[in-house]
């Protein structure tokens, strides 16, 4: 299976192409847009969200609700595009029309990507390149995530994220929690964390954050459980399903650090206190005394849940002004904004599962096939009976 996304924030759409996804799926746009509603909520957000009610259309690849192996194009419509039509068009602007070029951007907010694409990409006006690198790409990525989890809950693999962390509020979670546990609690949350006892706190940091006009970070976690042993593999370095899951989740837009399983803490500990002890059950098969580290070992799957956490910046638009340079007069300036959100963590939790999700799809569908699902189910039953007993 691969995807690509396309579409700008302020464009007339999000556009998401997928190819490889097997015939006989079960898929309706509800499935789909469950997700982007998901995604939509959160303490923290900006009024942008008020603007947009993301739904999917699917224009391709499905007929009667079902999959029928041909590419699945996926459209989200941006609702704020009426408002941007004339600067967003593709059509050549009139040099005329002062007041659009005045939207034109010269002064790059640190942080984001505006100054290296325009310098990268040769562009005077940096929409250019803000449009692009915008988390309302996200929105794609999770619509690609629930075609993924389409495909996994035929096989009752479940993933699902959660907000660990905002700034340096932190959530208590077991360690061996159910994702049905999980989900009983993150899904009413606010800020989609279990821990009800810390959510007026992590609120309360978003408040206080968003009233100094800044911003605040956080750490999501995303729990895969169902799976077999032996997703990716140990023989070459660029087919490490952990690897993929790193460069998956450090791709969401502010992430900047990627652990799996106890992940960073492994470092610190002796290796008595990090590998998970191998038992056996004949109804069972394999599985490890403890989780430590998340589901993974040699690069492939253990058949325990896959952990995997990302920790998210503050975003950088800011209300409260950082010092920047006008590309023009080459002047320094303070950079401030119109609106922004103070917090997306609760979101990037959405997004964090989305693309969990579609690494693990891949990586299923490459060693089971990827024609028809009931080809697959009986390769999947084949081995699944093998690894029990072997
Ligand atoms: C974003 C800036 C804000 C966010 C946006 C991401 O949008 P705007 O510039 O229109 O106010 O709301 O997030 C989304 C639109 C979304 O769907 O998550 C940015 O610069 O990354």
């Amino acid at each position: 299976m691969r995807y690509m996304t396309s579409g700008e924030s302020h464009g007339p759409q999000l556009t998401v192409i997928i190819e490889g996804v097997p015939s006989q799926i079960e898929l309706k746009a509800e499935d789909i847009n469950e997700h982007l509603a998901r995604r939509q909520k959160g303490y923290g957000r900006g009024r942008r969200m008020q603007i947009e009610k993301d739904q999917a259309s699917i224009v391709s690849g499905v007929r009667h609700g079902k999959t029928t192996g041909a590419p699945i194009t996926l459209v989200v419509e941006n609702k704020d595009w009426t408002h941007w039509q004339k600067i967003m068009g593709a059509e050549p602007l009139d040099p005329n029309e002062e007041t659009e070029m005045k939207r034109q951007i010269q002064r790059p907010r640190p942080g984001h990507a505006d100054l290296n694409g325009a310098i990268k990409y040769d562009h005077r006006d940096m929409r250019n390149v803000l449009e692009r690198s915008s988390a309302r790409e996200t929105t794609a990525r999770v619509a690609a995530g629930a075609v993924a989890k389409a495909v996994l809950r035929h096989f009752s693999i479940d993933v699902l994220g959660h907000v660990q962390e905002i700034g340096d509020i932190r959530a208590k979670v077991p360690e061996n929690i159910s994702n049905a546990e999980l989900r009983s609690k993150t899904e009413s949350s606010e800020v989609r964390c279990y821990d009800e006892s810390v959510e007026e706190e992590m609120k309360r940091a978003i408040d206080e954050a968003k009233n100094a006009g800044d911003s605040i970070g956080g750490v999501v976690e995303a729990r895969a459980e169902g799976l077999p042993i032996g997703l990716g593999t140990h023989v070459h370095y660029d087919r490490k399903l952990d690897a993929k899951l790193a460069q998956a989740v450090m791709s969401i837009n502010a992430f900047k650090g990627v652990e799996i399983g106890i992940g960073f803490e492994a470092a610190r500990k002796n290796g008595s206190e990090v590998h998970d002890e191998i038992i056996y059950d004949p109804n069972q098969g394999y599985a490890r005394r403890t989780n430590r580290l998340g589901g993974f070992e040699g690069g492939m799957t253990n058949g325990m849940p896959v952990v995997v956490k990302g920790a998210m910046k503050p975003i950088p638009t800011l209300y409260k002004p950082l010092q920047s340079v006008d590309i023009e007069t080459k002047e320094p300036f303070n950079a401030s904004i119109e609106r922004s959100d103070s917090c997306a963590v609760p979101a990037a939790a959405v997004v964090c599962e989305a693309v969990v999700a579609w690494a693990l799809a891949e990586a299923f569908l490459e060693k089971f096939g990827s024609d028809s699902l009931f080809d697959i189910q009986k390769a999947y039953e084949q081995y699944l009976e093998k690894a029990r007993t072997f």
